[in-house]
């Protein structure tokens, strides 16, 4: 059973969640993204690349400053807010699906909100700038938590789990409870595993196959396995991120077999299809 929700977000928005998986479609205002190589770098390619997205199907739009790849240098806040904040007001004026910020930094948050986005996507699962939550609050924006150790440049030496699965839960529990003590509503959580973030490649692949436990923290799940490189250990080789989407489309129609709510996806037209067949598929199993 996919459990349905409503989110509320800001001015009076709603997210429907459950009825079938929503589609996020990933916008990376960097110059060194692992998954597209900073394509989107120039503030106007990555309104274009965010309206041809929701042309495609897109049901979401996440807008990120600050590469979190593997051994990525942070970003400073003032230039995290000058890459996705003219991107976020261009785009809110021009489509109607909601847009999240990614970012881990209470002040590229705020900036983000005030310009037309509803929900905050923090990779930290609000352990970086506890300030965040506070934020979130204040706006009344939906946030996703996600799980992972540590900081990005050294985050693989944290990959240690007796029990992945049971172990993110716990991490993932206190995360919420974390975001409603500082006042964000329970309503408007949503919670990640945080694919390839502080795991290796089989804890990754274990809390893809195991997905549906994630139910138990009453909250939508979003997955994000994207072009992420546990994808290609399975592919024996050297597959650069720009050719993972085959890979891509088998863990998105994993997920949605498990019951993810929003899958966060690069290749956009391509996803929907995925998505758009596996629910199909989910429904005859019986419990759509
Ligand atoms: N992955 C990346 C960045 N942000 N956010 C969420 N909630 N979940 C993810 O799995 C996730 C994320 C890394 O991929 P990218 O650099 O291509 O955006």
């Amino acid at each position: 059973m996919r459990r349905r929700f409503t989110i509320p977000l800001p001015a009076g928005g709603a997210l429907a969640l459950g009825e079938r998986p929503l589609v996020m479609g990933v916008i990376n205002v960097t110059p060194d993204s692992f998954s597209d190589g900073g394509r989107l770098f120039d503030p106007a390619r990555a309104v274009d690349a965010g309206v041809r997205m929701v042309e495609e199907g897109a049901d979401l739009l996440d807008v990120g400053g600050e590469s979190t790849r593997p051994g990525a240098e942070p970003l400073d806040e003032e230039a995290e807010r000058r890459r996705v904040v003219p991107v976020i007001a261009a785009l809110s004026a021009r489509v109607h699906v909601p847009i999240s910020i990614d970012t881990y930094k209470a002040s590229t948050a705020a900036a983000a909100l005030a310009s037309g986005a509803a929900i905050v996507n923090d990779v930290s699962g609000l352990r970086y700038d506890p300030a965040l939550a506070g934020v979130a609050a204040s706006h009344g924006a939906a946030i996703v938590l996600m799980h992972m150790r540590g900081r990005s440049r050294e985050m693989y030496g944290q990959a240690s789990y007796h029990d992945v699965v049971a172990e993110v839960l716990d991490e993932l529990r206190a995360a919420v409870a974390f975001a409603t003590a500082a006042g964000v509503g329970a309503d408007r959580i949503i919670v990640d595993p945080g694919l390839g973030f502080a795991k290796e490649a089989p804890h990754s692949y274990e809390a893809l196959a195991r997905l549906e436990a994630f139910a138990e923290l009453g909250r939508p799940v979003l997955v994000g396995p994207s072009r992420k490189s546990f994808l290609a250990r399975a592919l024996g080789g050297e597959v650069p991120p720009a050719d993972r989407d085959w890979a891509t489309a088998a863990a998105v129609t994993a997920a949605v077999l498990a019951g993810a709510h929003i899958v966060r996806v690069h290749a956009v037209r391509a996803m929907v299809q995925v998505v758009r067949v596996a629910d199909e598929i989910r429904r005859y199993k019986g419990y759509a």
